[in-house]
């Protein structure tokens, strides 16, 4: 089943062609509309009217997190703030957060996307969609519902936790389909034997997951424990959000939307493309993107490129479900959290040492952090009480830094590993 076959399964050629026209016309937005753009396209030389071919895409300069940071908030917005209808935000407060914004019809192009990508996995306008992602600044909640919508199904908008309710829900409303992180999945499936619920007694049929990295063993435990056929879909808040690939019902390699997204995969030291089909950093220039277009983002995912054609007919490229990163951004509960944001925090607090360990564990399918922290007043293991103040003080403050809550031990100082290269400061148990 296609969403839109006509462009899904157009041939390669006139694809090119396509993403050529529309490369153009986002090179002039960029160029008219963008300081930043217009300044390193000076600087560069380039004039966006001489691009006769895909290849120029490699003249162009890459787009990195840190230019949307120093452009914070609305310094890489293309149109006027008039034009714009919707605002989201990824993880960080001020400084480190990342906004993105949309125009009408970028609404229209997100949807219609998402739509193709709950299609390609199986996902029609009979099915009962329960939507476990968070809505708010969080791309997923409303990105998955939005396209839900648009292909006519119906959208349970419950968002993420309470998994009690969560089965509640499941089973009174009938729900098909179940869209969340695989990692709240597992939760759901472990909440649903403790019940003694047998998964095969609901009407659950289908998964669709992402926003955070798993693999083919977390797949194979979700379709044993929910009796369904879980697919992988991929995005990312400063490129759309979900919406720019997606597995067809083949479940093997993701197929990105490559009529609103040109991608290449680099490798993040030399910067220079890989041979096809290897292993290396995805770059992602944006073809459709009214307010927030984006030239050669650099998103630190690692994949590679399928070259195989997919038995499902589709023309779109595939690419293998994320590797890993290049950073050292960690996605935690299905948040995207960077050591620096701790490290932040700890520095703002008084009586804390510069030496910080960051555990991640997975317990029950729930991540668990703790953040050990050195505090420099050996004293103060004698006063538990201000010991437990300080606690709870550094735990309120990450918190409402990170947006997840964390477990924070005082620890003596120098008790923490020291390195003489490179500290370090993440300790990542998790086994997917
Ligand atoms: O996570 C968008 C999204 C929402 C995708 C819902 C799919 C479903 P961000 O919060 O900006 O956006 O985080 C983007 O999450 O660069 C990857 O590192 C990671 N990620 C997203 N999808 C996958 C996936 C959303 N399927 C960052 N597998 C990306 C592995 C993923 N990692």
């Amino acid at each position: 089943m296609y969403w839109e076959p006509e462009k899904e399964c157009m041939a390669r050629k006139d694809l090119e062609q396509l993403q050529l026209e529309r490369l153009q016309s986002t090179l002039n937005r960029v160029e008219n509309h963008v300081p930043f753009y217009r300044k390193k396209f000076a600087e560069l030389k380039i004039n966006c009217d001489d691009f006769k071919s895909l290849d120029d895409l490699r003249r162009l300069p890459f787009t990195v997190k840190q230019d949307l940071r120093d452009n914070y908030p609305y310094g890489l917005f293309a149109v006027p703030q008039r034009e714009i209808v919707r605002i989201h935000s990824s993880s960080g407060t001020t400084g480190l957060a990342t906004v993105v914004g949309y125009t009408r019809n970028d609404l229209k192009n997100w949807s219609d996307l998402v739509a193709r990508v709950l299609t390609g996995a199986g996902v029609t306008k009979d099915d009962v969609i329960q939507i476990a992602f968070g809505y708010g600044l969080f791309t997923g909640g409303f990105g998955l519902h939005y396209g839900a919508e648009r292909l006519g199904a119906s959208v349970i908008p419950i968002s993420a936790g309470n998994t009690k309710r969560q089965i509640q829900i499941m089973q009174d409303f009938k729900t098909t389909a179940l869209v969340c992180t695989p990692s709240y999945a597992l939760i759901i499936a472990d909440a649903l034997m403790e019940q003694g619920i047998d998964p095969r007694d609901l009407s659950l049929r289908v998964g669709l997951f992402g926003a955070e990295p798993w693999s083919e063993a977390m797949r194979h435990e979700i379709n044993e424990k929910m009796g369904i056929r879980a697919t992988d879909n991929y995005g990312l808040s400063e490129v759309m959000g979900p919406g720019v690939a997606g597995e067809c019902e083949q479940c093997n390699g993701l197929h990105i939307s490559e009529d609103h997204f040109l991608l290449e995969v680099i490798d993040p030291d030399t910067l220079e493309p890989v041979p096809p089909g290897e292993v290396g950093e995805l770059v992602v220039t944006t073809l459709t993107k009214e307010a927030f277009p984006m030239i050669r983002y650099r998103t630190r995912d690692l994949t590679r490129l399928i070259p195989e054609p997919c038995p499902c007919g589709r023309t779109f490229t595939r690419m293998q479900r994320i590797m890993g990163r290049t950073d050292d951004m960690l996605i935690i509960k299905g948040v995207n959290v960077f050591p620096i944001q701790i490290e932040k925090v700890l520095f703002e607090i008084e009586g804390t040492a510069p030496h910080y360990q960051i555990i991640i564990e997975r317990v029950n399918h729930n991540d668990r952090v703790t953040v050990l922290v050195e505090v420099n007043e050996s004293l103060f293991f004698d006063q538990m009480k201000m010991q437990r103040q300080m606690v709870d003080h550094i735990k309120a403050k990450l918190s409402s830094e990170l947006g997840i809550g964390v477990n924070v031990k005082l620890v003596e100082e120098k008790t923490l590993e020291r390195s003489e290269g490179k500290s370090k400061r993440v300790i990542d148990k998790r086994k997917l």
